[in-house]
């Protein structure tokens, strides 16, 4: 039964239809199916087939934009839930977050964002095509304790090894921790550039985020 619906989440990735995406992710939520299953299993699915479709040029710009569009209007949905499962709800820490200057790459993102607040963390999100200074900004004037920076872009990277530039230029390094993410993004790159957590994935970054601070 959830495999039809999975697939079906699938599919209205990859046909960009928003207001199908949307429907099945409240049709999932009548059937009482974990909102981050449906995300993985059936959304994610799809946005990875358009990027490898687009990856060989059997899809185009168009698709993308159109496949992003109806995989937000999904995690709109959905998001709530996933806050109301959140189990913990003590103050882990404070968390700065967003996708780095040049790259506007959210879905990703949003998820991580959400997934910590629902595990207790406190969680600022400056959104996407953030500038380099306001991450370290922003760190300092909410005594922040990880500074997480995604970027989905082989060529925004670098970006990140510029935030934690402009974290130690402010002198907050190396109390405010610094965790990467995003799709081309590895547990070598963050280590090459001194960022003391990595993730592959939303949840890998709650437990990334609470090994940061000792929880
Ligand atoms: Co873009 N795009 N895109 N795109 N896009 C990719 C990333 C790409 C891999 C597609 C491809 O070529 N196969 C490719 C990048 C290649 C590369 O550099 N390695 C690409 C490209 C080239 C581009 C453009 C340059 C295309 C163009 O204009 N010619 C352009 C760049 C725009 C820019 O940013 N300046 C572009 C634009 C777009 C859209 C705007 C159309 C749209 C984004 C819409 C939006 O976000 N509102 C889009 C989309 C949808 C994609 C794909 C298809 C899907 C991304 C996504 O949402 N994935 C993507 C292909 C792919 O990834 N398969 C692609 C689902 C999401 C849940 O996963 O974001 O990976 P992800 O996040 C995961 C993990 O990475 C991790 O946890 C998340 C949840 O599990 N994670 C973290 C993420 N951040 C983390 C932070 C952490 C920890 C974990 O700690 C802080």
């Amino acid at each position: 039964m959830s495999e039809e619906l999975f697939n079906a989440m699938r599919q209205s990735i990859i046909d960009g239809e928003a207001e199908e995406a949307e429907a099945l992710a409240h049709q999932a939520l009548e059937q009482g199916l974990d909102p981050l299953e449906a995300i993985n299993q059936g959304y994610v699915a799809g946005v990875n087939y358009v990027g490898a479709q687009f990856g060989c040029g059997e899809m185009f710009l168009p698709d993308l934009v159109l496949a992003g569009e109806a995989m937000k209007a999904a995690v709109l949905v959905l998001e709530p839930e996933m806050q109301r499962r959140g189990t913990e709800r003590q103050m882990l820490g404070k968390v700065v977050l967003g996708t780095v200057k040049g790259d506007i790459h959210e879905i990703g993102k949003t998820l991580v964002a959400t997934m910590l607040s629902a595990s207790g963390f406190e969680v600022h999100d400056l959104g996407v095509d953030v500038p380099v200074a306001k991450f370290a900004e922003k760190a300092r004037e909410v005594n922040a304790d990880i500074v997480g920076v995604s970027a989905l872009l082989t060529t925004t990277m670098v970006g990140q090894k510029d935030v934690i530039e402009a974290l130690a230029d402010m002198g907050l390094r190396p109390n405010v921790k610094v965790m990467v993410g995003g799709a081309p993004v590895t547990r070598s790159w963050a280590e090459e550039i001194g960022a003391e957590g990595y993730s592959e994935d939303a949840i890998g970054a709650v437990a990334e985020a609470k090994r940061l601070m000792g929880v």
